[in-house]
């Protein structure tokens, strides 16, 4: 009898699975893929239910012999392994990252033998209603909030992308790039003061209150699934941090991250071309230890910033404070630096993982740009956080288009620049 072959990556089985099903019965016996979750977050999103949920929905339907686990997107393992006579696929091929799929099916059947069969894809309201739901829920608090934890436990290091509205919440939830058969997108995003501030033409100084900063972060979730980490200044009084810890708590936010600064607060980069203060280590430690105690959920994350290095109070400092910020309850360590180099933050990280192994790193290389995700990840950054670039991108952007209009008294110039007419009246799709 002959083999068939052909992996899920769905969190629900709908007609259009069962078709598959049907289909592949046609050609032989035929074994199914799950998509672990890893790989489903990569390729498409984070999955809704759990890997062996998603086992047991598989091993249900009647006439499937046997699942496996498929640990990749691309199918090299697959045929290594199970040498299948057919693959059975749905033929859309048309977007990335299917064509890259598609490719790498084809690369192995003429390499392995095997014929990929294209079985025309189901889509009608019922499915499409089936998928929403799925998206759904995933921006539900109660399953936001709890997936930086997972997302910890799953990929080398969470990326994460700076975000201060729906549109580029969008984008942080969209886009993925393949590179070859390496495909990508990001883990995470970041409501960062400085970019929430400067979008509404306010300097980043705790001027922009709570409740503004909050309608930003509902923005961000109206349109969006991927967990949110907070930037949360320097908590303001505690009286008032514990509050805030609840609210977002309750919007299904994940982390806060609050730094060790008091007074008036000024950005870090301008480190110390502007006065800034540091708070004492008890003081803070105070204010992370009332946080955790308010916090109702178990995943929710308080992350303690460290400004020593930025203030140029030294690296013995930075480590001290890190260790008391655990001790007082912190569920992870931001270290911070305005350097051109690395080097004291994987410095840092290195002597912290001596002697902590497991509380989770955050670093945000805005001004070491030259680091890479995989040298942090080898140093035990956790998190890596791309704290402002869609504003930067954006502003010159804009300034360049408004100066070339002021300049040739109309908009024929610029128009080359810009995204297409039609391209911008559907970008956002309607319910
Ligand atoms: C932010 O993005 O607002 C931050 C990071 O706090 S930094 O601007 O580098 O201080
Ligand atoms: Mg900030």
């Amino acid at each position: 009898m002959k083999t068939v072959y052909t992996c899920f990556c769905t969190d629900v089985i709908h007609e259009g699975h069962l078709n598959i099903i049907n289909e592949s019965l046609k050609l032989g016996e035929v074994t199914v893929g799950v998509l672990a979750d890893a790989a489903s977050i990569r390729y498409n999103r984070f999955p809704s239910v759990s890997l062996e949920e998603r086992i047991a929905l598989v091993k249900n339907i009647h006439g499937v012999s046997r699942v496996v686990v498929q640990e990749d997107i691309m199918y090299d393992k697959v045929f290594e392994t199970l040498r299948p006579d057919y693959i059975v696929h749905g033929s859309n091929w048309t977007d990335e990252p299917m064509r890259a799929i598609h490719k790498n099916i084809l690369k192995l059947t003429e390499k392995y033998g095997g014929e990929l069969v294209e079985i025309p894809y189901t889509f009608n309201e019922k499915i499409q209603r089936k998928d929403r739901q799925m998206i759904e829920k995933l921006a539900m608090p109660e399953f936001r909030r709890g997936r930086l934890r997972k997302l910890l436990n799953m990929v080398p290091i969470v990326k994460t992308i700076e975000v201060h509205s729906g549109l580029t919440g969008l984008i942080a939830e969209k886009t993925i790039v393949v590179d070859g058969e390496a495909i990508d997108q990001f883990d995470a995003m970041w409501i960062s003061s400085l970019c929430d501030s400067t979008e509404k033409g306010k300097p980043d100084i705790e001027l922009v209150d709570m409740t503004s900063r909050f309608r930003t972060i509902e923005d961000v979730m109206e349109v969006t699934t991927k967990p949110i980490i907070f930037d949360g200044d320097t908590g303001g009084l505690t009286e008032h941090f514990v509050y805030t810890v609840r609210s977002l708590e309750r919007m299904g936010v994940s982390a806060v991250i609050i730094e060790d600064k008091t007074g008036l607060k000024k950005n870090s980069l301008f480190g110390t071309e502007v006065e800034q203060t540091q708070a004492g280590i008890e003081e803070f430690s105070a204010k992370i230890a009332a946080g955790k105690r308010a916090q109702l959920s178990d995943d929710f994350m308080i992350i303690a910033r460290i400004e020593s290095l930025i203030l140029e109070r030294g690296m013995e400092d930075a480590l001290e404070r890190a260790f008391a910020f655990v001790g007082a309850g912190a569920d992870g360590i931001m270290i911070h630096s305005r350097r051109k180099e690395p080097d004291e933050v994987l410095e840092f990280c290195d002597r912290f993982r001596e002697k902590d192994k497991t509380t989770p790193l955050v670093v945000v290389p805005s001004s070491f740009n030259s680091v890479t995700e995989e040298e942090l990840a080898g140093h035990g950054v956790n998190i890596c956080i791309y704290a402002n670039q869609l504003l930067r991108a954006a502003f010159p952007a804009m300034e360049n288009a408004a100066k070339s209009i002021l300049r040739h008294h109309r908009a024929k110039e610029i128009d080359s620049e810009l995204m297409p007419i039609k391209q911008i009246i559907t970008l956002i799709e309607e319910l």
